[in-house]
């Protein structure tokens, strides 16, 4: 049955009835007319979101398009490291942003605020701020909390200073302990 036809014609069928009110053989039809734009309704809005996800390329309903690739902002907290390897178990990264796009600093920003994620930045492993994938970070001070990355000491979760990137309540960098927990961003490319 196509339920837009039907809805139609019960629809056309009922309207000028409606003055009859009680009696009506039109009464059942409006309970029937309702429940059949409901399923009607229901359907579409099920389609809509199959289309959704199959042009969007992104499969996994938390993860959002943006351009070439997909995003998830994650609702959980993990330290940097456990957030880098969940990201990896997805096929993802811990979120890398391509030097010159402003673009994508502003789509993950305006999402992200206000909270704080962590992304795929780090000095850890060589003093110079790196990459999660290993490939180097062009600084850009613009894009950094007034002062960051300051290496801060006095944090009392270690011997280490702040090694590890994230995206604050500002929408700016900073650098933080990375055992801290807080949220994180993963990216991955679109599917074909
Ligand atoms: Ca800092």
């Amino acid at each position: 049955m196509d339920c837009s036809e039907e809805y139609i014609r019960m629809e056309m069928e009922c309207e000028p009835k409606k003055s009859f009110r009680r009696g009506c053989p039109c009464t059942r039809q409006t309970g029937i007319l309702v429940l059949l734009g409901t399923v009607c309704m229901t359907i579409f809005m099920v389609m809509a979101f199959v289309i959704y996800l199959l042009t969007s390329g992104c499969t996994e309903p938390d993860w959002i398009p943006f351009r070439n690739s997909c995003y998830l902002f994650s609702h959980d907290v993990m330290n940097w490291t456990k957030a880098k390897d969940y990201c990896e178990e997805q096929g993802a990264v811990l979120l890398k942003i391509e030097d010159a796009s402003e673009k994508e600093w502003q789509f993950v920003t305006n999402i992200a605020k206000p909270y704080s994620y962590w992304i795929g930045l780090t000095d850890q492993n060589t003093g110079q701020w790196r990459w999660a994938d290993d490939t180097p970070y062009t600084m850009n001070k613009e894009q950094w909390s007034p002062g960051q990355p300051d290496d801060w000491t006095k944090h009392g979760l270690g011997e280490e200073g702040e090694d590890c990137g994230h995206i604050t309540v500002y929408g700016l960098l900073n650098d933080a302990h990375c055992s801290y927990k807080m949220k994180y961003i993963c990216k991955m490319k679109k599917k074909d």
